[in-house]
């Protein structure tokens, strides 16, 4: 490992064992060991597709039998992937801190971690699950502003469920239907121009404008509102942390950017494994 990467890191690594609150974001990035195709980068999501032939309102209303072939497909993908060394070293930290603090994952502005994902895979879910073992999860659970690739919910009434084992997509007929007012269901993530919900958004905002430090991992920073979070804590006189082999448009604001993968990097960030001090 060089010498600036090895000085990086153990910059973030102080900086982040110093902050008394951290908030951390997501991104699609911190999925990809897992075998998740990332948006935009080699193989993205977004290179097969554009986003607004899929990812909109408009391109459900056009063609709902298109959109949910391509939900359905990324479901089957996801649902074969696994938390990695990433998600594990992030759940493991939102746990551990909340023990130290006695803190409770329900309430942002006590909990001394704060997870907040763009990404619909539920690995962060997964992950807390694992590293929690037979305690609670809740703090290492994320607030996810894009939604969750296995809800569903009704296009029409807002009826929300479990995501359907399998949709059949062989004809718009055949498409899932609500079974309250009889609109098509559609996945329950948040499409381009559509609100996140002001919930989940509040609680995310509210962490990142009380965090000192703002830990952001494998995101492009450039889909809004998620991307301003780091800019909230940036704001009130905290600092940022990127874990991002590439440089974003967050790169130059932040106080150390590690330039490695989220798997290799986070489990030594977060808990000192394999850093030769
Ligand atoms: C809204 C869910 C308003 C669906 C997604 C300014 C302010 C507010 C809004 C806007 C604005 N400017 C433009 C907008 C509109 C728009 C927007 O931001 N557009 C962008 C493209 C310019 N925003 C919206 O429409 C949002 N809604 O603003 O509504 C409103 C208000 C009131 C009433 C009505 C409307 C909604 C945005 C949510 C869109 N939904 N996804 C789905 O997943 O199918 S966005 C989609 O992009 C995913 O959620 C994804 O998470 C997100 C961001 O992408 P990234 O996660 O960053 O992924 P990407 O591939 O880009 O980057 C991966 C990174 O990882 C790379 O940097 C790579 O280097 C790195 N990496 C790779 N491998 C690794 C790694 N890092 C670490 N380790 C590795 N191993
Ligand atoms: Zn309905």
């Amino acid at each position: 490992m060089s010498r600036d990467l090895q000085g990086e890191i153990s910059r973030a690594r102080d900086l982040l064992a110093r902050a008394k609150s951290v908030v951390v974001l997501t991104g699609a990035g911190i999925s990809a060991e897992s075998g998740v195709p990332t948006f935009r980068g080699e193989g993205g999501l977004w290179k097969s597709f554009r986003a607004d032939d899929l990812a909109t309102p408009q391109a459900f209303a056009r063609d709902p039998r298109l959109v949910w072939e391509w939900y359905a497909w990324r479901r089957s993908e996801v649902s074969r992937c696994l938390p990695n060394a990433g998600h594990l070293a992030l759940a493991s930290f939102a746990l551990e801190r909340a023990a130290a603090t006695g803190a409770s994952g329900g309430d942002a502005s006590t909990a001394s971690v704060t997870l907040v994902t763009q990404n619909v895979d539920g690995l962060h879910e997964r992950a807390a699950r694992d590293a929690a073992g037979t305690s609670d999860p809740a703090p290492a659970l994320p607030l996810a502003l894009h939604g969750s690739l296995f809800r569903d919910r009704c296009s029409r009434c807002g009826r929300a469920t479990p995501a359907l084992a399998t949709v059949d997509t062989s004809s718009v007929d055949a498409l899932p239907r609500c079974q309250r007012c009889g609109a098509l269901m559609r996945p329950a993530v948040v499409w381009f121009g559509e609100a996140l919900e002001a919930g989940v958004v509040a609680r995310a905002f509210g962490a990142a404008r009380t965090a000192e430090a703002c830990l952001v991992v494998g995101t492009s920073s450039l889909v809004y509102p998620a991307a301003s979070l780091p800019i909230a804590t940036l704001e009130h006189g905290g600092s940022v942390v990127e874990v991002n082999p590439e440089a974003t448009p967050l790169s130059d604001l932040a106080a150390v950017s590690v330039m490695q993968k989220a798997g290799d990097a986070l489990p030594v960030l977060l808990s000192g494994k394999g850093l030769r001090v």
